[in-house]
């Protein structure tokens, strides 16, 4: 593949530079996630500009109905709209946290919309874009963190899998899961998700080096939003992330994770290898957290609004709205009935959460092991016996 090679040949610029230096630099009290050098932009397979332009790219390209293009627009404010919903619900006390993915709309959009019914997703805890892309309904993500229950949808019904808060850990799952889907003979693909800061993770190291020797068909979808909480890329690696593809065999190919359309059509391609049995491919959807890492953390601590202001003019919807203004796929109408749908969905949310039942107290020992176990039921015992002496309290 072409992108492997280009990306060879050019790794040696900044990387190579970085490498050799002595010393590390020292800390900065607020550092700033390192802008892409001249070179390494380049490499972003891009078709929609900020600005909202159209452009070709030699090995990606895509060609998509004026609906289609209106359908991804609606999926990324309704999302938004959803995210924002939930962090205003957190802040008045009805969900417990909150992982926004705002900023992040288009490379969970396109890359969602890029899969196929049958294809099966290893998500985190941020992909409330791509479980939107799935049909799982979205107040079902609001369970867990409200702490009502422990997951919130059943995995198969949607091919979705439970979000996954072990950094890193569902690239094994998913790698494990393409591996039979090859034993099974089947001719569907498996994508994992993961963040710039779980690209440090054993777990991933090895899902690459399993992946990769038994030709699995996963795709490594790696959305390098800059920061994993307080901790910049640049902290991360001395490459960028793309490119350790590179060792371990695979094609890696950076994406404007801001543009939809580049994220939709690199995804498929990724998704279209692994069908046909040439095995994994990385993708890094170059993008960014516009908000904090969860409603637990506060980014001012630690990074400059500048750096946020510059990610803003990147923002993925605005760039769709525009191109779709200017080409005259959509007109003010239409944006105004995503508006008006995307407020009752936001109604719709807060309903719903607001009246979730709270669990038995009981339900925590459900769903441990499938046949039972001799501790658990000694726990289990222990514990009603403690809630028992609740009641009785009350009734002396
Ligand atoms: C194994 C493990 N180590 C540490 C953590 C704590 N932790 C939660 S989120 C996070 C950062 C993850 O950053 P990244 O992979 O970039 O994903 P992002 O949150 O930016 O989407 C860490 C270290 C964890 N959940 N699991
Ligand atoms: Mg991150």
């Amino acid at each position: 593949m072409t992108v492997e090679s280009t990306a060879a040949r050019k790794t040696t610029r900044g990387g190579g530079k970085r490498a050799t230096a002595k010393k590390a630099a020292p800390a900065k009290k607020k550092a700033v996630a390192a802008a892409p050098a001249e070179a390494e932009q380049d490499q972003l397979v891009q078709l929609l500009t900020p600005e909202g332009e159209r452009v070709e790219h030699p090995e990606y390209s895509i060609d998509l109905s004026d609906e289609e293009l209106r359908g991804l627009y609606r999926d990324m404010v309704l999302t938004r709209r959803f995210d924002a919903e939930a962090t205003t619900l957190q802040r008045q006390g009805e969900l417990g946290l909150w992982a926004s993915l705002l900023g992040q709309e288009a490379a969970q959009i396109g890359s969602g919309r890029a899969l196929r019914d049958d294809d099966y997703v290893f998500p985190t805890y941020r992909e409330h874009g791509v479980a939107w892309c799935r049909g799982v309904d979205p107040t079902n993500l609001l369970g867990m963190f409200r702490g009502v229950n422990n997951g919130g949808w059943d995995p198969n019904s949607n091919n979705f899998h439970l979000y996954t808060i072990v950094i890193g850990s569902q690239t094994l799952h998913a790698t494990g899961y393409a591996m039979g889907v090859q034993k099974d003979g089947a001719d569907s693909a498996v994508i994992a998700y993961f963040g710039d800061g779980a690209s440090s993770q054993g777990d991933v190291a090895e899902s690459f080096t399993f992946s990769a020797v038994y030709n699995a068909p996963v795709v490594f979808f790696c959305q390098n939003n800059q920061w994993a909480i307080s901790e910049p890329t640049e902290k991360q690696t001395r490459v960028p992330l793309y490119q350790r593809a590179r060792g371990y065999g695979f094609p890696g190919v950076r994406v404007d994770g801001n543009d939809v359309l580049a994220c939709l059509a690199v995804t498929r391609a990724a998704l279209e290898r692994a069908r046909s049995g040439e095995g994994p491919m990385l993708i890094e959807a170059f993008t960014y957290r516009m908000g904090a890492h969860t409603t637990s953390d506060d980014p001012t601590r630690y990074r400059r609004d500048e750096e946020r202001e510059a990610w803003e003019a990147k923002d993925p919807i605005l760039r769709l709205r525009t191109y779709l203004l200017n080409e005259g796929f959509a007109d003010q109408a239409y944006f105004d009935s995503v508006e008006e749908e995307s407020e009752s969905l936001g109604k719709r949310v807060r309903e719903v959460v607001r009246a979730m039942p709270d669990p038995d107290n009981m339900a925590i020992f459900e769903n441990i092991y499938a046949d039972g176990h001799a501790l658990v039921d000694e726990e289990r015992a222990q514990f009603a016996a403690y809630q028992a002496s609740f009641v009785d309290a009350e009734e002396n």
